[in-house]
């Protein structure tokens, strides 16, 4: 990895875990591969999905209405979800085996009332935008490599925000564990492979230096 690369490490929160309030099927295996992973990189961000109570992405905000169920809002179509990763909430701090000390920024998302974030750098209204893009640029970084929670949320969202930022993009397969609700993980993997995001899995990454990289960066529609 060089000082052109940085890894995102997307939403590994307790209220993703086994046991949380939108719990990712074995979300916490991801852990130990993103711990010993970021060792490789001298430049980490990391997200935290960031809700206001009640925010408009949880099923509770609206009558009748059940988690996993699709709703249109005022930006378009709305997966609702139970309540999670409420602001200063334990389910919201990160899992506590994360070690990345290193690490250089924590971007909050979906903090706007009215609008959910999975993407790191736009938000739900396709308009507002967290101001990772210009940080990543202003720092130099060409290449964003992906981890964390869910493949199919915020990490694909991340990852075609990123594309369209003008970055290249690898997301780290067996670094990211899936929701896969209704279809969404293999539309996930579609639009992500259309938009020109490679994946690589964390042992690949672990041996080779960037040059012999290049040769295993593979097309995500080789998956
Ligand atoms: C996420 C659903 C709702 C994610 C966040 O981190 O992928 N998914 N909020
Ligand atoms: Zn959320």
């Amino acid at each position: 990895m060089t000082e052109h690369d940085v890894l995102l490490v997307v939403d590994v929160q307790n209220d993703f875990m086994p046991g949380g309030a939108l719990a990712v099927p074995r979300g916490d295996e991801v852990v130990p591969v993103i711990n010993v992973l970021a060792r490789r990189f001298a430049n980490v961000v990391i997200t935290q999905d960031w809700h206001t109570p009640g925010h408009t992405s949880f099923a509770a905000s609206h009558a009748g209405r059940q988690p996993f169920e699709r709703i249109e809002l005022h930006y378009g179509e709305q997966v609702l979800w139970p309540d999670h990763c409420v602001q200063g909430t334990a389910g919201a701090a990160l899992h506590p085996e994360l070690a990345i000390p290193h690490a250089q920024l924590i971007v909050r998302k979906g903090h706007h009332h009215d609008v959910d974030s999975y993407s790191a750098f736009v938000e739900g209204d396709g308009k507002r935008t967290t101001g990772l893009a210009g940080y990543l640029r202003e720092r130099g970084i060409a290449r964003v490599f992906i981890c964390g929670l869910a493949t199919d949320f915020c990490v694909a969202w991340s990852a075609l925000d990123a594309r369209k930022a003008g970055f290249e993009v690898v997301v780290i397969e067996d670094a990211c564990r899936a929701i896969d609700t209704g279809g969404s993980l293999a539309a996930a993997w579609r639009d992500m492979d259309l938009a020109g995001v490679k994946r690589i899995s964390s042992r690949e990454l672990a041996g080779p230096d960037v040059g012999q990289l290049r040769g295993q960066l593979r097309p995500s529609a080789a998956r």
